[in-house]
C-alpha cells in the first residue's frame, strides 16, 4: 500500500495563568518526551481555537477554562522524528473559571502530571517550541498599560 503523504497539522495549546504562575507537565509521548509543555492538542474539524483549548484542557486535566485570547501562532517541524510532523501551533492564553480547581492527570499514558510553575523560574527541560519562544523572550502576561 503506497504511504500517505504526511501534511501539516494544527496543534491548539493554552498558557493557563494563575497569578505568576504557568501550568506545564511533563510529556510522555514520540514528540518531546519528558520536557515541560503545555496542556493542549489537535484541532478538530468545525472547531473555534477557543473551542479547541477548552476541550483540550478538560481532557488532559478536568479544569474548566475560563476567558481565552490568542496570543501567537508559530510553526513548528519535528523532521528528525521517527515518525516526521510538521505543527502550527495557536497559542491562547486563558484564566480559569475558578481558579481554586487542582488539574488532575487524566491522560497519564501521555502526561506524568500537572502542576503550577513560576513564570520567572520555569523547569527544565521545557518542549522546545516552548523553550524557543521563552527564549526570544516572549511573555504570555497581559503587559501592564501605564497611561
Ligand atoms: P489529541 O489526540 O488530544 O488531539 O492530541 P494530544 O496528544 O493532546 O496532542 P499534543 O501532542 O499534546 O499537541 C499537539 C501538538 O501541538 C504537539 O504534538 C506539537 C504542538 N505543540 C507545540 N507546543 C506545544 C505545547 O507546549 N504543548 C502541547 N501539548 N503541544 C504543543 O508546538
Ligand atoms: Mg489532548
Ligand atoms: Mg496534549
Amino acid at each position: 500500500m503506497a504511504e500517505t503523504k504526511p501534511v501539516p497539522r494544527v496543534g491548539v495549546v493554552l498558557f493557563v495563568l494563575k497569578g505568576n504562575s504557568v501550568l506545564l507537565g511533563r510529556r510522555r509521548s514520540s514528540i518531546g518526551d519528558s520536557t515541560f509543555a503545555l496542556p493542549g492538542g489537535h484541532l478538530e474539524f468545525g472547531e473555534s481555537f477557543e473551542e479547541c483549548g477548552a476541550r483540550e484542557l478538560k481532557e488532559e486535566t478536568g479544569l474548566e477554562m475560563g476567558k481565552a485570547d490568542f496570543l501567537t501562532v508559530t510553526n513548528n517541524l519535528f523532521l528528525e522524528e521517527t515518525k516526521p510532523a510538521h505543527y502550527v501551533t495557536i497559542f491562547l492564553r486563558a484564566v480559569l473559571a475558578d481558579p481554586n480547581q487542582v488539574p488532575q492527570n487524566l491522560e497519564p499514558n501521555k502526561c506524568h502530571g500537572w502542576d503550577w510553575y513560576d513564570w520567572d523560574n520555569l523547569p527544565q527541560p521545557l518542549f522546545w517550541p516552548l523553550e524557543k519562544m521563552v527564549r526570544s523572550g516572549f511573555n504570555p502576561f497581559p503587559s501592564e498599560c501605564v497611561l
